[in-house]
């Protein structure tokens, strides 16, 4: 008999993302929210809308000068309410099942919230430019939503099966975020992928993903918890070099 795990682990190999429902609820969402709050308004930096040409092609002339993301890196050890997050059973049971691991590290933690009607798109990427691995499917990013999201406020969207191209070359360079070639990655190719406050988002190292400008009169916020492999080896970029916390099993010894 097929379970309902089964099916959202097919639905994972077969497109590299998945939407996991309701992960967090009540209470537990609102702390997260509240704490979310006080890191954007106290901590976050407002001007953190990712660089370079490939916005012209993202975002409306009279809206060029003022798109902006509040965006915070690792800001978990300040916050009671997502350290608890980071290792809710449930979540983490489902994580190894999706990844087909015994063993899961956690990695960083990411905030991404894009204000009302100015918030900042994000160019067709892989997240392998910003901390590379060597096996980009031993990887999974994690997107907690903590507003409903949809193509209005500029939720995700997917290239599915992207996650079997492995790594791709993208443009870097220090007058923009790495992305992939425009006129090749087009965001109409995209799927988006609609979530509500509470969902979780799954994905890989390798997929393909990126979003469009916030139009809306509603913020959209979104962290991204990354987890892995231990044996996975990082090989540079964000945490490069530092031992994140075990939420399943025990650290292979070296
Ligand atoms: O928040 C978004 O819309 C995009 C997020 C993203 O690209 C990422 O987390 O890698």
């Amino acid at each position: 008999m097929t379970t309902a795990v089964d099916q959202l682990v097919q639905q994972f190999h077969e497109n590299g993302y998945v939407r996991l429902e309701g992960v967090f609820t009540g209470d537990e969402l609102a702390e997260l929210t509240e704490e979310i709050n006080q890191v954007i308004h106290h901590y976050a930096d407002w001007e953190a809308a990712w660089r370079g040409e490939w916005r012209k092609e993202y975002v409306e002339e009279d809206l060029l000068q003022r798109i902006r993301l509040v965006a915070i890196n690792d800001f978990h050890p300040m916050c009671g309410a997502w350290m608890r997050a980071i290792v809710k059973k449930s979540l983490v049971e489902t994580l190894a099942q999706l990844m087909g691991t015994d063993l899961l590290e956690f990695h960083h933690s990411t905030l991404h919230a894009k204000p009302p009607n100015e918030g900042a798109p994000f160019p067709l990427h892989q997240d392998l430019p910003f901390y590379p691995h060597e096996d980009g499917l031993r990887y999974l990013d994690v997107l907690v939503h903590l507003d409903d999201a949809d193509e209005e406020n500029g939720c995700l969207r997917f290239l599915p099966g992207s996650h079997r191209w492995g790594p791709l070359d993208h443009i870097v360079g220090p007058d923009t975020a790495p992305h992939l070639p425009t006129d090749r990655y087009r965001l109409s190719d995209t799927v988006p992928v609609s979530a509500k406050a509470g969902d979780v988002i799954v994905f890989t190292l390798w997929t393909v993903h990126g979003s469009s400008v916030n139009k809306s009169d509603r913020w959209r916020r979104i962290v991204r918890l990354g987890y892995r492999d231990p044996r996975n080896r990082q090989t540079g970029g964000h945490g490069f070099g530092q031992r994140g916390l075990m939420v399943l099993g025990v650290r292979p010894k070296d």
